[in-house]
């Protein structure tokens, strides 16, 4: 008898386990675009697109080499993952079910009652795309007093012998950053990422994801993604000829009307499975090794991926599946409508929140510092935050995106992924963009009508917060530099923030 082998729209990887695992002459591989997939929260039309047409293109790819694929499409309104396998199981004989690992807690949680449901053996096996296993990142946790990037990059570095000169360091250090973060100025030789034109397969997913899922948040065009795993390839190398140089020295830049700057736009294709995280590497380092880029460009980027993506990986599954109502300051107000329409008279957050809706994508330091920085100082909700940030970045799974946005962006779980909330004022935008140069409000001033509405805010939020942020020692300067304003001054600031955070919307 035939085995049912399940495999989910971030699972597009030839050498997935579930199917090294599987037999091409006797198994059935099972594919399903679940109505529930796209609702639960209600995804960015583009990310619906691009998953969907990602997932087609692969199921012709393992049709064509070979596997019987069903495919329960979109038409068939399933509700969920389990009722596609129900289908399946009711249409057919299977003596078993195989997975691998899902990448969320909700979805693991669902295979999990297939066993019993069902009444057939399940096996979930490991996704091995991902360098540090569940166990090993748990074990590398174990017992340390605070988890720390740093520390587990090094042991990633060694691990995979990336830019290692013997035990050492490929350039003598760790970590370049000292060299990064610069301003950058508009440059007629901005890169762009590649575009690819739509084929007849992604054509078809955009008008279905039209008349399904027209109401969502974002425009569905133009659609320009990689669907196809050599497509994806031909964006790599495209990045690493024409951005990656100078990937390093802006990586926390952002400038007007410029969506892409020097970043590689690649972790969408990263999280589906359509690139590996080791041969984006190897490319960087063979780049490095040749010539091509400087140490600075190859070191960071090979952080951002063997570093960040693994350790926030490692980090999701051990913390559990309630870290996702993690809230540290108690916060509640409701996410300001101009997150959905980009209806604001800030520059830098109309600037972030257009280019999402236009292209489910916006930078790092546009999530971290332009939309999570004012939603932290704001005091909203962090679980609205978090679904805003699943719902409209198509790079967005929760593995990933819950720890950056309730973690690293909204300090909501007290400090156990960052050792202080990044909380920024508007001088730190001023400084590293040009978005003020062209905004209504000065982020020289704190108070009156055209002042910066980031730097009351967040004077507000460490004066809100005082009770618990206080003791940290990253903070003190801070606080005393609070403190040894006027106390006039103080109050001025302060209730110039109660009257912003009442006119959030209108701001
Ligand atoms: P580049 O700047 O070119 O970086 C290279 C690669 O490094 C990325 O493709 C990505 O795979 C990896 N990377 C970089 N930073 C991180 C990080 N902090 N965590 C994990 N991987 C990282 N990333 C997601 O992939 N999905 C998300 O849903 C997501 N949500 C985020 C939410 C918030 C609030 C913040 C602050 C960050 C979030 N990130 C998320 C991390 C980061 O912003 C994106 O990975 C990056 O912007 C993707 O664009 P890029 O491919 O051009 O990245
Ligand atoms: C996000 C998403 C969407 C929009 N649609 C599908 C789908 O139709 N089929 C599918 O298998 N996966 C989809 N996904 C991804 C899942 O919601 C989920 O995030 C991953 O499978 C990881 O658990
Ligand atoms: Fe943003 Fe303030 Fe600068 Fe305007 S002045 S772009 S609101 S940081």
């Amino acid at each position: 008898m035939a085995r049912l082998i399940v495999v989910l729209g971030d699972q597009l990887t030839h050498s997935i386990s579930s199917l090294s695992q599987a037999s091409k002459a006797d198994d059935v591989v099972l594919m399903a675009e679940p109505v529930g997939e796209a609702t639960y929260v209600r995804h960015h039309k583009k990310k619906i697109a691009f998953i969907l047409s990602a997932m087609r293109h692969f199921a012709q790819e393992l049709k064509d080499d070979g596997w019987t694929v069903h495919y329960r499409a979109t038409d068939e309104r399933l509700p969920s993952f389990t009722a596609a396998v129900e289908a399946e199981l009711q249409a057919g004989a299977f003596e078993s079910i195989t997975i691998c690992e899902a990448g969320e807690w909700r979805v693991q949680e669902e295979i999990d009652s297939w066993e019993q449901r069902f009444g057939l053996p399940v096996t979930v096996l490991k996704d091995s795309r991902f360098l540090a296993s569940k166990q090993d990142f748990a074990q590398w946790a174990e017992g340390r007093k605070a988890l720390r990037m740093e520390y587990f990059y090094r042991e990633m570095r060694r691990k995979t012998g990336l830019l290692m000169e013997g035990d050492k360091p490929a350039g003598g250090k760790w970590n370049f950053d000292s060299d990064n973060r610069k301003p950058a100025k508009a440059d007629l030789f901005m890169p762009r990422p590649i575009e690819f034109t739509p084929d007849a397969i992604t054509q078809n997913v955009l008008s279905l994801v039209d008349q399904h899922y027209g109401d969502h948040f974002g425009s569905l065009e133009p659609f320009w993604f990689a669907v196809r795993r050599e497509q994806a390839l031909a964006a790599l190398d495209h990045f690493i000829e024409t951005a990656l140089p100078e990937f390093g020295t802006y990586q926390d830049a952002m400038l007007t009307g410029e969506r892409f700057l020097y970043h590689s736009v690649l972790s969408l294709y990263l999280n589906v499975g359509l690139l590996e995280p080791m041969e984006v590497c190897r490319r960087t380092e063979e780049a490095y090794l040749v010539g091509r880029v400087p140490i600075n460009a190859a070191e960071g980027f090979i952080r951002q991926i063997i570093g960040w993506r693994e350790y926030i990986r490692g980090f999701y599954w051990l913390q559990g599946p309630d870290y996702g109502s993690s809230n540290f300051f108690g916060a509640s107000r409701p996410l300001p409508e101009f997150y959905w329409s980009g209806d604001t008279n800030m520059v830098c957050l109309r600037e972030a929140i257009t280019q999402t809706k236009e292209e489910a994508y916006a930078h790092h330091i546009q999530r971290l510092m332009v939309t999570g920085n004012f939603a932290m100082l704001a005091g909203i909700d962090p679980h609205a935050v978090h679904e805003w940030y699943l719902a409209v970045y198509a790079d967005a799974f929760e593995w990933v995106e819950m720890p950056n946005t309730l973690g690293m962006s909204q300090f909501a779980d007290g400090g156990l992924l960052a050792s202080k909330p990044y909380a920024g004022s508007g001088r730190y935008i001023d400084r590293m963009s040009d978005y003020c140069q062209h905004c209504v409000y000065d982020p020289a001033e704190r108070t009156g009508e055209k002042a910066c509405p980031f730097n009351a805010l967040y004077w507000d939020f460490l004066e809100r917060n005082r009770e618990v942020l206080a003791g940290n020692p990253r903070l003190g300067p801070i606080f005393a530099t609070w403190g040894r304003m006027a106390d006039e001054k103080r109050a001025a600031v302060l209730s110039h923030a109660a009257a912003l955070l009442n006119k959030l919307d209108a701001l």
